[in-house]
């Protein structure tokens, strides 16, 4: 679930970390310059009355295995990344990345993964050129738009890739992205195909973004599915959406606020689409007190159907979403997780954070979580009450490369996980490190 990218709030600053990567070694000769670098992560999981006391459904096998899940997952990501430059203002570029996974031990709570699974695949595979505020590359590649509401991970880790938590696979399959930025705004033009686990669809629209100032950006973004797959209903599907992030008041320069809104409309092969999804949040920074204690909170809706009979799907399809921090977009790690996607939901959160010295935060989520509509998993329940969940965090930086965390969360269950689940609280205890060259 997790990258460097969690420290950064969400604007500009973000971008440019994706883009940018980390240069770990770098080698220059004449016009070729190299960018070598290796990322490590490993994290060890604990969880208890896995599905409210239903245990742990591993998908592939069927079996209801233990209440109690330990696993832990590894990874290894070597990288490269390459400008070549032609004249002064035109550079070929191109990178190269391979990911080596494994899961160990029970298996993932939401049983997606077991301990026999692991694997070595290709990340990131692409060229192109850039040149005078233009970039456009072609292959397999990372791509995001605003801070990953329906736009950043192409690929699901389950099955062979292992390591779901960690999570270190996100790149698109077979994409093209062009691109201008300019010191104000930035647009994009993408084609992206996600990889089958979370459907084989592609992506083809725009996206762009205006720049506020460093991390305060407005934005908008059209997009059009295609998608050959049976599996759930997304071909013909547009989306479009607008947002804003982290947005300052000028006489109150500690409130930073952001939303984004977002539709899910057009039709496919006997099916309409008519869902929705937004969220709005506002965090206060006390900026007088060294630790810089933040408060906020933020309501994120994501539609759901009333009528799962008909034709018109109007449950929100969370598509590509990405993870940034704690909450974003896994909401709730034990909900986000193993329980529900985005997708018929609606959730209140609050945080506390603080930092403790220049290397340490620490902080405390809670989130309530409803159905938009009563239905689960295809079934009608009695009651939208899924439950609330609590997450406690200390994360540790102590330099450019290391990054460590230790949470637990507690999620207990409201009538509607009762009815489908158990009546116990399911909780997870999560240590991670990753270090990156
Ligand atoms: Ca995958
Ligand atoms: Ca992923
Ligand atoms: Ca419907």
């Amino acid at each position: 679930m997790k990258t460097h990218l969690e420290r950064l709030v969400p604007g500009a600053a973000l971008l440019l970390a994706c883009s940018a990567a980390h240069a770990g070694y770098t080698v220059e000769k004449g016009d070729l310059k190299a960018e070598l670098g290796v990322s490590l992560g490993s994290a060890a999981l604990f969880t208890r009355n896995t599905n409210f006391g239903a245990g742990r459904f591993d998908v592939r096998s069927l079996e209801v295995t233990d209440e109690d899940a330990n696993w832990q997952e590894y990874f290894v990501t070597p990288s490269a990344k390459l400008n070549y430059s032609l004249s002064p203002d035109f550079n070929l570029v191109g990178a190269a990345s391979a990911i080596a996974a494994a899961t160990r031990g029970d298996g993932d709570a939401a049983g997606l993964t077991n301990g026999s699974d692991d694997s070595i695949k290709v990340e990131e595979l692409y060229a192109g050129f850039e040149s005078q505020g233009w970039r456009f590359t072609l292959g397999h590649q990372d791509f995001m738009v605003g801070n990953g509401f329906i736009v950043m991970d192409g690929n699901l880790d389950m099955f062979d890739d292992a390591a779901l938590w960690l999570a270190p696979r996100h790149a698109f399959h077979d994409s093209a992205v062009l691109r201008y930025d300019s010191d104000a705004y930035s647009v994009q033009g993408f084609s992206l195909e996600t990889d089958s686990h979370l459907g084989g669809y592609r992506m083809n629209g725009a996206n762009v973004d205006y720049y506020l100032g460093e991390r305060s950006m407005l934005g908008a973004m059209a997009l059009g599915v295609q998608s050959d797959s049976n599996s759930a209903a997304r071909d013909g599907m547009r989306v479009y959406s607008v947002r804003g992030l982290g947005l300052n008041i000028p006489s109150l320069p500690d409130l930073t606020l952001s939303g984004e809104y977002a539709i899910q409309t057009g039709s496919g092969d006997g099916v309409d689409y008519d869902a929705s999804a937004w969220f709005a949040e506002a965090e206060y920074a006390f900026s007088a007190f060294e630790s810089r204690p933040r408060i906020g909170y933020r309501h994120s809706y994501f539609s759901g159907d009333d009528n799962l009979g008909d034709n018109t799907q109007k449950t929100w399809d969370s598509l590509a979403k990405g993870y940034i921090d704690w909450g974003t977009w896994i909401v709730g790690e034990i909900t986000g997780n193993y329980l529900l996607n985005n997708s018929n939901e609606v959730v209140d959160q609050v945080w506390v954070k603080a930092d403790l010295g220049p290397t340490m935060g620490i902080g405390a989520i809670y989130y309530d979580f409803k159905l938009d509509e009563a239905n689960l998993f295809g079934a009608p329940v009695a009651s939208k009450d899924f439950g609330n969940e609590t997450t406690l965090f200390l994360d540790w930086y102590p330099n450019e490369s290391i990054l460590a965390s230790i949470a637990y969360s507690r999620v207990s269950p409201g009538k509607a996980a009762e009815s489908v689940f158990g009546d116990k609280d399911f909780s997870t205890l999560e240590l991670y490190f990753t270090y990156r060259y």
